[in-house]
């Protein structure tokens, strides 16, 4: 109950924000059960798709992107490691990242001498031990990163995936938890929902699009619904019901169809469908808005949240596959306005890839009850960008934000992203109390720590259980 004095605040807040568990509530990480998928150890480390974007900067001429992915992964591991790690030092945030890693898996000795051989044996002894070596490591991963659990990207689209989950569910740890990827509704790819839909036995109607969801629901128990939106998306005016009725077929519209509660739409309502009752095509055509008529449908239904990821520009160097995407320079984040307003009883969790959008997008989430911003994604996952970008939200939202996300694609990957993120963090927490307390308030730890938590996941989890009929 003692305030903190002034003097070992910032020793206060560090020894804190170390020792806070975290709630991880965005990686691509899969559980050990679900075989290959389950990604880690030293060759995925080397081969993330930050580091080959990095290699390919300096690559010779005579590696072009296919032969490299031509290569098996330990030997496109070993050109990276000659190329970042031998031939210049790995400064960069990635490169940088390894090292972490393997030091906090008890390897410097190895790091020092730049042993592969003898970090791949580390890992072997591991791997060797099947199933139970995996679990066995991402149980230390977990504990060691003091990540309470993270939150997967899980894929219905995806056969690969969907295999682990059906026809009978996987048993997992609990420091997974599911989150469902729905990237086609939000780009309106009717090509992958159709074959989806038809592939699984469903009618190739937006009833159909609802259902496969529901039960994707059941099966996957997700904490929310999620995707990552087109560069180029955007919010279609009136993208409700009455509006894309234009051009609709005859036969279709005559086709019963199952009515969802749409009040909370009834500004479009009113101007497009004159009040008429919802007769949408059953049939999926280019006006089918699996947005408005499946997505958020099933969100309000379910009280699931939607996260969306903003601003990524997919292939912008096709050539080099994952690593060859990019940022848009300003992602036009009216949209996110729009939706929140247009969804009211849908709760939003957003993060915006452009530096540039950071400031509007805090601004919104003051705005809007029913949205909550998280993390530092991607390219602004750098200390620097975190760092101002943490003392921005801090200063406009206070702890109503989710202050990290790790985006982890490799288990590994937790013993560096959480402690990269945390520094700066601490370090931008630190400076906020030093100056709390010129002003007259001096919080005591017990505070400092409450704070903390929340913004390691505690507002997220807040967030999570808001009563929709409140927002
Ligand atoms: O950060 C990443 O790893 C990206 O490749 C994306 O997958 C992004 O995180 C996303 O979820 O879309
Ligand atoms: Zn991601």
């Amino acid at each position: 109950k003692t305030p903190v004095q002034a003097e070992e605040m910032t020793s206060v807040v560090i020894s804190e924000v170390a020792s806070t568990l975290v709630i991880d509530l965005h990686t691509h990480l899969l559980p050990p059960s679900h075989g290959m998928l389950c990604l880690w150890g030293f060759d995925e480390l080397l081969t993330y798709h930050y580091l080959v974007a990095e290699y390919f900067m300096t690559a010779p001429a005579s590696m072009t992107p296919e032969s490299f992915y031509a290569l098996g992964k330990r030997e496109q591991a070993d050109v990276i490691w000659q190329a970042l790690f031998v031939d210049r030092s790995p400064v960069s945030e990635a490169c940088r990242g390894v090292i972490t890693t393997l030091v906090a898996l008890g390897l410097s000795n190895e790091v020092a001498t730049r042993d592969l051989e003898a970090i791949r044996r580390f890992y072997a002894s591991y791997r060797d031990r099947g199933l139970e070596g995996t679990e066995e490591f991402s149980e230390r991963v977990f504990a060691q990163s003091g990540v309470q659990y993270a939150v997967m990207t899980n894929i219905p689209f995806d056969t690969n995936e969907a295999q682990h989950w059906r026809p009978e569910r996987k048993d997992y740890s609990e420091r997974y938890r599911s989150a469902l990827r729905v990237d086609p509704l939000l780009s309106g790819d009717r090509a992958t929902i159709e074959k989806a839909l038809k592939t699984s036995g469903y009618e190739v109607t937006l009833e159909g699009a609802r259902q496969y969801l529901r039960d994707w629901c059941d099966t996957m128990k997700p904490e929310y619904m999620m995707a990552s939106t087109p560069h180029d998306f955007v919010l279609r005016e009136g993208s409700l019901a009455g509006v894309k009725k234009t051009g609709v077929n005859e036969e279709a519209m005559k086709q019963p169809f199952a009515f969802v509660d749409q009040t909370n739409n009834m500004a479009d309502c009113v101007v497009n469908c004159d009040g008429a009752e919802d007769d949408s095509p059953t049939v999926l055509d280019e006006n089918s808005d699996f947005l408005s008529e499946v997505l958020m449908k099933v969100c309000e239904e379910r009280n699931l949240p939607v996260a969306l990821k903003i601003g990524a520009h997919r292939g912008v160097n096709k050539q080099l596959q994952s690593a060859g995407d990019g940022v848009v320079a300003f992602a036009d984040a009216g949209v996110l306005s729009r939706l929140c307003s247009r969804f009211p009883k849908v709760l939003f969790l957003a993060t915006f890839l452009s530096r540039n959008n950071q400031h509007e997008a805090a601004v919104l989430a003051s705005k809007f009850r029913n949205l909550h911003i998280y993390g530092c994604w991607w390219f602004c996952n750098n200390p620097s960008i975190i760092r101002e970008i943490t003392q921005m939200r801090v200063e406009m939202l206070g702890t109503a934000f989710t202050a990290q996300h790790s985006d982890a694609r490799v288990l590994d990957q937790l013993l560096y992203k959480w402690p990269h993120s945390r520094a700066m963090i601490a370090n931008v927490l630190a400076e906020e109390y030093a100056k709390l307390d010129v002003s007259g308030w001096t919080p005591t730890r017990g505070e400092i720590r409450r704070d903390i938590s929340r913004l390691f996941g505690g507002s997220y989890e807040e967030f999570l259980t808001k009563s929709l009929s409140a927002v």
